[in-house]
């Protein structure tokens, strides 16, 4: 059926969620990636290093919009290379790229003619960062969404700003001054950031711009709002009704809460617990260091073992794991990004199949690892994720009720000995060393449906 919406031509499909999220579901691992002028200061400005992310530069800096704006001409990735961002991506195993296509300081990584502040317009570089990115993830076989910043705006006049206290930024002496002003202007710092009204800025600014995202880029899988500081319903219900022109398109729950739950929840650095989960998808998004934003002197990264046990975790629990690279000025990836995706996909190349289409774990967390589940033709696959390696060479997993086919190692691809007592207690029984020191994973193939929920 084809309907005139929002004077584009377009077709309609019914697409029920279950449908919609399909891929979604099955492909549990995706890429974050927070880029933009603020890589150039990358977390230092007037020789002071500012405190907090570094997207936030601005904001946590008090840095006046005409500064912004002029450091932001120098703006040029010359190394920026899609294909091998994307490549990267895949060869770790992710199934999905979500990009920052304009974060809280308003600047737009595509061409658009709702502003000038962006990226074709304002830059030495002078070309849109998206369209060869969407090239490279159609070739490679990669989904791609668009973060897009809905009501935080610190240089289109009329967005919204979080307020946040000069003493998150550096010691200004001003501060006293400076907080009471962003007190009586609503987090704004710099009248030019008041000179038109929010309802102003979201008609001919984010409303236009999320269009052309929408229609410019071919298929997009993820459309991730951010922060709703100040969005009223009135916003809200322009911008979401936008995305019927992507029928097919996921969206997060932050495009005003609570009231507009999008398809997903999305904790942020941190892991649900059990108790939280009440049923609705979810996706934990994470940093490899202590920001999302490049900051030259944040070289505080996550070992590839706490992020290899983060998906896991995650995946155990039902949940997806968008985990976060913050490339250069220049358009390149921190080594040290590039070093962990490379060790992620090393584990994923043997061990994915414990990932991806995966369910969670009938028995919750185990004290020596985590378990996910897979429905197959011929029955369940459960796989067993290692950390604690056995002592005694065995693990046990209470409640068991189906008969076992088989059970192996997924990284030597050799048999493991399975039993099972009378109590309903499965006994496997390992080889002296773990095959890999962060998560050795057992594929225990048994008969039948495994319940959803096993108490331990
Ligand atoms: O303020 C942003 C932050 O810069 C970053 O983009 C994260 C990613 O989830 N979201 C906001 C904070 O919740």
């Amino acid at each position: 059926m084809v309907l005139l919406l929002l004077g584009q031509n377009i077709t309609a499909q019914q697409l029920t969620k279950d449908q919609r999220m399909a891929w979604w579901r099955e492909a549990r691992f995706g890429m974050f990636i927070h880029w933009g002028v603020y890589a150039i200061p990358a977390g230092t400005w007037d020789g002071r290093q500012i405190g907090g992310i570094g997207e936030w530069i601005m904001n946590r800096g008090k840095i006046p919009v005409n500064d912004y704006q002029t450091m932001a001409k120098q703006f040029n990735p010359v190394k920026y290379d899609p294909d091998a961002w994307v490549r990267m991506a895949k060869d770790a195993g992710m199934k999905y790229i979500v990009i920052t296509s304009k974060h809280h300081d308003g600047f737009a990584l595509f061409e658009t003619k709702a502003s000038k502040w962006n990226v074709v317009d304002h830059t030495a570089y002078g070309k849109d960062l998206l369209k060869p990115l969407a090239e490279a993830c159609k070739k490679h076989g990669i989904k791609l969404g668009f973060y897009y910043s809905q009501a935080q705006d610190w240089n289109n006049p009329g967005g919204s700003a979080a307020r946040r206290p000069t003493k998150e930024g550096w010691a200004n002496p001003d501060s006293v001054i400076i907080d009471a002003y962003t007190k009586e202007h609503n987090g704004h710092w710099d009248p030019r950031q008041e000179l038109r009204t929010f309802d102003q800025y979201i008609n001919d600014v984010a409303v236009p711009q999320v269009r052309e995202l929408l229609t410019n880029y071919g298929e997009l899988a993820v459309l991730w709002w951010d922060t709703p500081t100040g969005m009223t319903d009135e916003a809200a219900t322009k911008l979401q009704s936008l995305l019927a022109l992507q029928p097919q398109i996921i969206t997060n729950d932050r495009l005003k809460r609570p009231n507009f739950p999008g398809d997903h929840k999305t904790p942020e650095q941190r892991i649900p617990n059990l108790a939280d989960l009440d049923g609705t998808d979810w996706e934990t998004c994470m940093t490899m260091n202590g920001t999302w934003g490049y900051k030259s002197y944040d070289l505080n990264y996550k070992s590839p073992q706490t992020l290899i046990r983060n998906l896991l975790d995650i995946a155990s629990k039902g949940g997806n794991f968008l985990l976060n690279v913050g490339p250069t000025a220049e358009g390149e990836f921190p080594q040290q990004s590039i070093d962990i995706l490379a060790n992620m996909g090393g584990w994923m190349k043997v061990n994915g199949e414990a990932v991806y289409g995966t369910k969670a774990s009938p028995w919750g967390l185990f004290p020596w690892g985590r378990c996910t589940k897979k429905e197959t033709k011929s029955g369940t696959s459960l796989y067993f994720s290692v950390f604690e390696w056995p002592a005694d060479g065995k693990i046990t997993v209470p409640g068991f009720k189906n008969s076992v086919i088989s059970a192996k190692l997924l990284a030597t691809g050799s048999k493991v000995k399975t039993s099972l007592s009378r109590a309903g207690v499965l006994t496997i029984s390992l080889p002296a060393s773990a095959p890999d020191p962060i998560a050795s994973v057992i594929r225990v193939d048994v008969r039948g449906k495994v319940a959803e929920k096993i108490t331990q």
